[in-house]
């Protein structure tokens, strides 16, 4: 399956964390790291307090089910520290699968797209860098949805 993931950090030096995030899925079982955007930096949305925000996308092959990739990604989330204390504040490392093939998925662990990747510049703009041409269920092709947001407020680094 293929399946992309964003990353996301604004503490404790966020270009090792995100490096660092990106090693652990080198080394995860039953997946191969394809790909890797662009870092990209942008102001915490909905200015909120905090430092600001660098965010990559990367693709992955993985004979992982969607919940077992979901395990991976939150064990390397505990791994680099993160702590889960105010809901939208500053965090060591975000890893969200924000697609697996072209799957649909609605649960209380997971929901697959990513419902907040249409709002998200930061996930779009890296994503359109990868995979130009993707279509994301449900939701339309990623160029629609890129003419549909603001992309000043996030720089490629
Ligand atoms: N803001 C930015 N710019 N980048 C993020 O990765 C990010 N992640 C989040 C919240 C706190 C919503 N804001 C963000 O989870």
């Amino acid at each position: 399956m293929l399946a992309y993931i964003g990353l996301g950090s604004n503490l404790e030096d966020p270009r090792r964390q995100i490096e660092k995030a990106l090693d652990a899925i080198r080394e995860a079982n039953k997946t191969k790291l394809t790909s890797v955007s662009s870092f990209y930096e942008s102001k915490p949305l909905l200015d909120m307090p905090g430092p600001k925000y660098l965010n990559a996308v990367c693709k992955i092959k993985t004979d992982l089910s969607a919940l077992d990739l979901l395990d991976v990604c939150q064990q390397i989330e505990s791994d680099q520290h993160r702590v889960r204390e105010v809901k939208w504040g500053s965090r060591t490392i975000d890893l969200d699968i924000l697609l697996y093939g072209d799957q649909v998925l609605s649960t209380q662990r997971l929901t697959i797209p990513h419902p907040e990747i249409i709002n998200r510049s930061f996930v779009l703009v890296p994503l359109f860098e990868i995979e130009a041409g993707l279509e994301v269920p449900l939701l339309g092709s990623l160029k629609e949805l890129l003419d549909r947001i603001d992309l000043k407020d996030v720089k490629k680094l």
